[in-house]
């Protein structure tokens, strides 16, 4: 499971460090050299990139030229590295609401995911929380692949009263969001929610 291998990354990473401060080695180059191993680990345990790098540089900080205490080193790095991983997800909070009041016009989200897993549903909600901030939302077909996609949002647009545009089946997604786009330009709509098809990646196109 995912979740052991990423608990087994973990130990591997303590151990290490560990291992390094009590041989008093923890320079910056040998914790470089160390993360440069755990960064294939880590991304093997399907840990993001950026996350990886901001976890490398937060356990810098944390460790180095710091006086770590030899005797409860593992403890130590433990809450190091707990500390490290809660930093990056306190970092990643968005305040959605905010962040479209502010941001650019028209804001254009595109929605991303697997089969199922609820892109086109949020889109309406999203939709609906739009109109309820006194926003002005536009809908983009964009799955044009899968049977029923479009109807699915027709039946969505009509309840919310936002406007769909929509090609046909088959149609090259892409085009569909840039008519949306253009459309929120000249309507002076706020929002541009993109659905997709979210297909797999090892789909082809
Ligand atoms: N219980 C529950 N079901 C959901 C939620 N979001 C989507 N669904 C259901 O999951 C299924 C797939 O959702 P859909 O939005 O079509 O997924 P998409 O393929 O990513 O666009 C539908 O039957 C939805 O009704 C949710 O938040 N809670
Ligand atoms: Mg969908």
């Amino acid at each position: 499971m995912m979740l052991e291998k990423l608990r087994e990354v973990f130990q591997n990473i303590k151990g290490s460090i560990s291992r390094a401060v009590l041989e008093r080695k923890l320079d910056e180059k040998t914790l470089d050299d160390l993360f440069d191993e755990f960064e294939l680990l880590l991304i093997e345990a399907d840990v993001a990139v950026p996350v990886v790098e901001a976890l490398r540089q937060s356990l810098k900080n944390k460790l180095l030229g710091k006086n770590v205490p030899r005797k409860s080193v593992e403890e130590y790095i433990t809450n190091a590295i707990e500390e490290s991983l809660l930093d990056i997800l306190n970092k990643n909070t968005l305040d959605f609401d905010k962040e479209i009041l502010n941001g650019p016009r028209p804001y254009i989200i595109l929605f991303l995911g697997v089969n199922g897993s609820g892109k086109t549903t949020t889109i309406a909600k999203i939709a609906y929380r739009l109109k309820k901030m006194g926003l002005d939302p536009v809908i983009a077909a964009s799955d044009t692949f899968r049977a029923g996609a479009i109807e699915q949002l027709r039946k969505h647009c009509n309840t919310l009263g936002v406007r769909l545009i929509y090609q046909d089946y088959g149609a090259d997604p892409a085009a569909v969001a840039f008519d949306a786009i253009q459309h929120a330009q000249a309507k002076n709509k706020d929002v541009v929610l993109i659905d997709t098809a979210g297909r797999m990646q090892t789909n082809k196109n």
